[in-house]
Order: C-alpha cells, then structure tokens, then sequence
C-alpha cells in the first residue's frame, strides 16, 4: 500500500463524492451523472474510489462504511442541488456486500431525502466477486419494484452478468472502458462492443459506453446506435457545485417515464 494511499485511509480521511455526467450519445445533451468516491488526504490530494475500495487490505466492512459515506455524500448533494433547482438523475456504485446485505436501507434513505426512486440508478460491479448471486438477484428484484433502476457496471468483465441477466434483468448495460479503449484500432474489440449493444436493445436495456476519450470514440459508439456516452471526452468527474455549473440545468433531459 502506497503512503499516500495509507494516509488516506488514515483517521483524518475526508470522504468526497464527485460526479460524471452522462450524455445521450445523439444529442449530447446531460442524461445523468455518476458518483464516484473519492477521498481528500490530509495534504489536499484527491484519491480515487478505485485505490481505496481494490486494496486487498479493503474488507467487506470497510466496503460498507465507503458506500454509506457516498450515499451520505450524494444526500447533501442532492439537497444542495434540489435548493438551486436543479434536479440530475444519479448513479450510485455500490458493492455488493452493501447490496446483498442492506437493500432495504436505499429504499428507506431515498424516501427521506425525498429523492424520486427513478432519479437513482444503482450499479452493480461485475469486477467485484458475487458471493450469493441469489442474494444480489433478490436485491435487483426489491430495487426495480421500489422504482430504482438497475445498472451492470463493468458488463463482460465478470462472470455473473448473464446470469443476473436471465434471473431478473436489468435497466441499464454499462460497457466497460476497457472494450471500449481500442476500438479504433481494433476490429475485434469493435465487434464485440456492436455485440453487446445488440444485447442490451434485445433486453430493452439501454447502453452506456465509459471510457469515451475522443470524438472518434464517440462518433462510433453513435454510429453503432449505443444509447450514451461517458468519459473525459465528455467530462472528467468533478466537485457537485461544478456539476451544476457544467451545463444549464435545462439543458438536462428529463427522466424518460415508465409506462
Ligand atoms: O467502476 P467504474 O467503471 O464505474 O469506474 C469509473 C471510474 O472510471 C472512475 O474512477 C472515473 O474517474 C474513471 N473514468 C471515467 N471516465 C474515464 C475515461 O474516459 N477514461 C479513463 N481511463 N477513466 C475514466
Ligand atoms: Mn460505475
């Protein structure tokens, strides 16, 4: 473990949240943003979800405690945005020692935040092992009836994605960067991505590519119909103040209602 990493993880930890905007891939026009984890050391740095929650030393415990201070985060977020205005649809990672044991918890905590159920997009990482797939599907089943939508993160990087997806289904196939990195100068990787996709529409889910890093990457991911776009070619991930500054609040597409 890196110093600044453990200083990190030391008591003087600040958990931040910071979000990513996710465009539709036609228009560009903000549909939601991500909330990424992240932590301010002491000395000001900022470190990623991704040093924190991969450390072998992260337990399921520890998992816990980072999602709570995230959702936590997203609550003061939301009730600052909701002050201005301005309403962005979220999505949340959680782990799935959180999914599995505390689903019932979101529910609760979005009805006291007064945040509407379809405004919250819960993603379930696929790079994170699935001990109880039962337990993981009876979640998504309990998320989608109290109107969250569902999102596979990291989709075809582990080996239960087909699996939650016969079971109960999903709202959302989010296609990991690392397809989507070298499509340009990769026939393979191309085919694959045009393969996914067609899944996805095949299910009624809609595609989100991550790891947009240029315009050809995203004229692309366009061309072959995915839904949205996210990555640095779009935005970076950034503070909440700066996410409601980033483009005008009516600039955001509003919710697409079911039925
Ligand atoms: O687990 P998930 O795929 O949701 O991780 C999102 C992470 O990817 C965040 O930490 C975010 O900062 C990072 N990220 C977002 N956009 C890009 C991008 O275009 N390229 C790269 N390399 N990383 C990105
Ligand atoms: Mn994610």
């Amino acid at each position: 473990m890196s110093y600044h990493l453990r200083r990190a993880l030391a008591a003087e930890i600040d958990h931040i949240v910071w979000y990513q905007p996710i465009v539709a891939a036609a228009s560009g026009r903000p549909l939601s943003a991500e909330a990424l984890a992240r932590a301010r050391t002491a000395d000001g740095r900022i470190v990623s979800a991704g040093a924190l929650f991969s450390d072998a030393n992260c337990s399921q415990e520890r998992r816990r405690m980072l999602d709570r201070h995230t959702v936590r985060g997203i609550g003061a977020s939301v009730a600052d945005w909701t002050a201005l205005g301005f309403f962005p649809a979220i999505s949340v990672n959680l782990s799935t020692t959180t999914i599995e044991s505390d689903a019932v918890a979101l529910l609760r905590w979005i009805g006291k935040e007064k945040l509407q159920p379809d405004r919250l997009t819960v993603e379930i990482t696929e790079t994170e092992p699935i001990e109880d797939i039962g337990a993981i599907a009876r979640a998504v089943e309990r998320y989608r009836a109290g109107g969250l939508r569902v999102a596979i993160d990291d989709f075809g990087c582990g080996n239960a994605t087909f699996e939650l997806l016969h079971r109960v289904g999903a709202d959302v196939m989010k296609i990991d960067r690392r397809f989507v990195r070298p499509l340009i100068a990769d026939e393979r990787s191309r085919r694959v991505i045009a393969a996914m996709v067609r899944l996805a529409h095949e299910l009624e889910m809609q595609v989100v590519a991550e790891g947009v890093e240029s315009q050809l990457h995203w004229d692309w991911l366009t061309g072959i119909g995915c839904d949205a776009v996210q990555g640095h070619a779009i935005a970076s991930p950034m503070p909440a103040e700066a996410l409601f500054y980033w483009r005008e609040p009516a600039a955001w597409l509003p919710l697409e209602r079911k039925g």
